[in-house]
C-alpha cells in the first residue's frame, strides 16, 4: 500500500487554511493510502514559542485531526517529538544539504527578515531539512499539503535524491546493505480548489496561523458568533456582482472558492448563485455555510478533549507504530553513511 504522510505545526489556532489546504484531503486519503498524520512540534520551536502555550496547542491539534475526520482504525497519528528519529535524520540529512539550498528558501527569507536577521535561530533555516526528514523517514509515496509548502517538498525530493546518489546503490551494497534507493522520493498532492485559502484582511496573503490579526483568519474552533462577525468585517470590493479568477479581485475569488468547498457545490454552481449578488447578500450566507460545516467538527472536539486518557493512547500508539518505520529507515541510513553498526 502506498504511504502518505503530512502534518500540522502546534503554533496557535488550526484555521480554515489549514483545514480546507490540508487536513480535509487527508480525511479523503486514508482508505486509499497507509497514512501518518504528525503534529510537528519541533517545528514550532524555530520561532521564539511560548511553553504553556505549545503543550497546549500539540494537543489540541491532536484532537482536531480527530475531530475533522481522522480515523484512527486507518491512520496513525502522532507527536513529532515523541519519534526521536525525526532529530536524528535531520542532522544526519544536514551534512546532504548545502547551505545555499536552505539560505534562498523564501518562507526562511521572510520569517528570518522578521527576526531581525542574524538574530533568526539556526532552526529556522534548517527548518525544510526536519521537514524533509519528516517524510523520507516514512519511505513516503505521497504528501498532501497547501501550496506554500510546495517549495519545502521540492527541496525534501532533492536531497532524498542527493542522499540517494552520495549512499545509496552498490556502495550501501559494499557495506552490507541491500543496495538501491536508501528513500523513496515523494510526490506532492496539493488540491485543486483551497491550496491557498487567502486571509480575511488581505486577499495576496495567505491565511496564517502567526498572522498578528485574528481577524485575519476562520480558526476551526471559533464560535458560531465570531465567524459571522468575522465574515461580517472581512475586505470586500466595490465592484457590481461577484466573480472568481478576477486578478483584480483577490479576496472575491478567496471567499467564493471557500464557499464552493464549505457548500460542497461546484464552481459552476457556485457561479451561477451568486454572480450577481451584492456582499450584504452573499456574506451571511458564506457565514451560514461556514457555521454549518464546522458545526460537527466542533462537536467532535468537545467529545475527544473531554476524554484525555484516550487521546493520549492514540498518540501513543501512533508513534508506536511511526517508530518501527523510522527505526529501519534509520538502520538503513546509518550503515549506507558508514557508520559502525551496533550488534
Ligand atoms: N492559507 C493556507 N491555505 C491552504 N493551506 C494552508 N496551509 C497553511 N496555511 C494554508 C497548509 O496547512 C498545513 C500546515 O501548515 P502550517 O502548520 O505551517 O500552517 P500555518 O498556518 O502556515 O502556520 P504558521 O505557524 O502561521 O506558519 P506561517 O507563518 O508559515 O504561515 C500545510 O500543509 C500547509 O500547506
Amino acid at each position: 500500500m502506498k504511504r502518505a504522510v503530512s502534518g500540522v505545526q502546534p503554533t496557535g489556532s488550526v484555521h480554515l487554511g489549514n483545514y480546507l489546504g490540508a487536513i480535509k484531503n487527508w480525511v479523503a486519503l486514508q482508505d486509499t493510502y497507509e497514512t501518518l498524520f504528525i503534529i510537528v512540534d519541533l517545528h514550532a520551536i524555530t520561532l521564539p514559542h511560548d511553553t504553556q502555550q505549545l503543550r497546549k496547542s500539540t494537543r489540541d491539534t491532536a484532537a482536531l485531526y480527530l475531530a475533522c475526520g481522522v480515523d484512527i482504525s486507518k491512520a496513525s497519528v502522532f507527536v513529532q517529538s515523541h519519534v526521536r528519529a525525526h532529530s536524528e535524520l535531520m542532522f544526519l540529512l544536514c551534512s546532504s544539504t548545502p547551505i545555499g539550498w536552505l539560505q534562498k528558501m523564501t518562507q526562511f527569507k521572510e520569517k528570518s527578515r522578521k527576526e531581525g536577521g542574524e538574530n533568526a535561530s539556526v532552526s529556522l533555516l534548517t527548518y525544510p531539512v526536519l521537514m524533509a526528514a519528516d517524510i523520507v523517514l516514512y519511505q513516503t509515496d505521497f504528501v498532501p499539503v497547501g501550496e506554500d509548502q510546495k517549495q519545502h517538498l521540492e527541496l525534501a525530493r532533492d536531497l532524498a535524491q542527493r542522499v540517494n546518489n552520495l549512499y545509496g546503490g552498490r556502495k550501501w551494497k559494499k557495506l552490507g546493505g541491500r543496495g538501491g534507493s536508501i528513500f523513496k522520493i515523494p510526490e506532492p498532492l496539493i488540491p485543486q480548489v483551497g491550496a491557498r485559502v487567502m486571509s480575511l484582511t488581505d486577499g495576496l496573503s495567505k491565511m496564517s496561523k502567526s498572522a498578528p490579526s485574528d481577524q485575519s483568519r476562520i480558526n476551526l474552533l471559533d464560535s458560531k458568533d465570531l465567524i459571522a462577525d468575522k465574515i461580517k468585517r472581512c475586505k470586500t470590493d466595490s465592484f457590481a456582482g461577484l466573480e472568481f479568477d478576477n486578478a483584480e479581485r483577490p479576496e472575491c475569488n478567496n471567499l467564493l472558492s471557500v464557499y464552493q468547498i464549505v457548500s460542497g457545490k461546484t464552481k459552476e454552481e457556485v457561479m451561477e448563485e451568486c454572480k450577481d449578488m451584492s456582499w450584504g447578500t452573499f456574506k451571511p450566507l458564506l457565514a451560514d455555510a461556514l457555521i454549518e460545516h464546522l458545526n460537527p467538527i466542533q462537536i467532535r472536539y468537545q467529545e475527544i478533549t473531554e476524554d484525555r486518557a484516550y487521546l493520549n493512547k492514540v498518540l501513543s500508539e501512533g508513534a508506536d507504530r511511526a517508530t518501527e518505520i523510522a527505526d529501519a529507515t534509520l538502520h538503513n541510513l546509518h550503515q549506507a553513511m558508514g557508520f559502525y553498526m551496533r550488534d
